[in-house]
């Protein structure tokens, strides 16, 4: 089973379709193990978007998800990081596809509303910053699919 770290971006709580969202996520069949609301510190802001600093966007992006409540998630499935990015759509929301996250939600990609983790490994180090292993309810026996 696959983990994918998944944080809905302050805009989507503003706009109230958090709801709507994380349906998308269940309705494919993926299973919720861990979630939480929080204010991202600037300091984990910059630890989680690391690999952008200096680019041109990157001021934005700190401001942006710096700006109010996140909400952030584990979710677990067979090759669930593919199934999460497909769902998700491209990051340049002219590129994503009507019927994707952002294809649907979307129109402006600095505020494209939602962040997947883009590998296994990635996710792993995600997942370890925002949550403790205690928080994730993997373990716990239900049906599947
Ligand atoms: P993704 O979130 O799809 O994995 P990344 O990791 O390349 O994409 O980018 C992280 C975030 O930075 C995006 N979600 C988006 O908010 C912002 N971003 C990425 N590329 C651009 C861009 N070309 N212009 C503006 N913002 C961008």
């Amino acid at each position: 089973m696959e983990r994918c770290f998944v944080m809905l971006k302050p805009g989507t709580v503003n706009r109230r379709i958090a709801g709507e969202v994380i349906s998308r996520l269940e309705r494919k069949g993926l299973r919720l193990v861990g979630v939480k609301m929080l204010n991202m510190s600037l300091e984990l802001a910059k630890t989680h978007y690391a690999e952008h600093e200096g680019r041109p966007f990157y001021d934005t992006l700190i401001q942006y998800i710096t700006s109010g409540p996140v909400i952030a998630m584990v979710w677990q499935s067979d090759d669930c990081v593919t199934l999460v990015r497909k769902l998700t759509g491209s990051t340049i929301v002219t590129e994503a596809s009507p019927g994707t996250i952002r294809g649907d939600y979307c129109c402006h990609t600095p505020h494209n509303i939602i962040h997947a983790s883009d590998s296994k490994e990635s996710a792993e180090r995600e997942i370890s910053l925002f949550f403790k292993p205690e928080e994730l309810c993997a373990d716990s026996v239900c049906v599947r699919y």
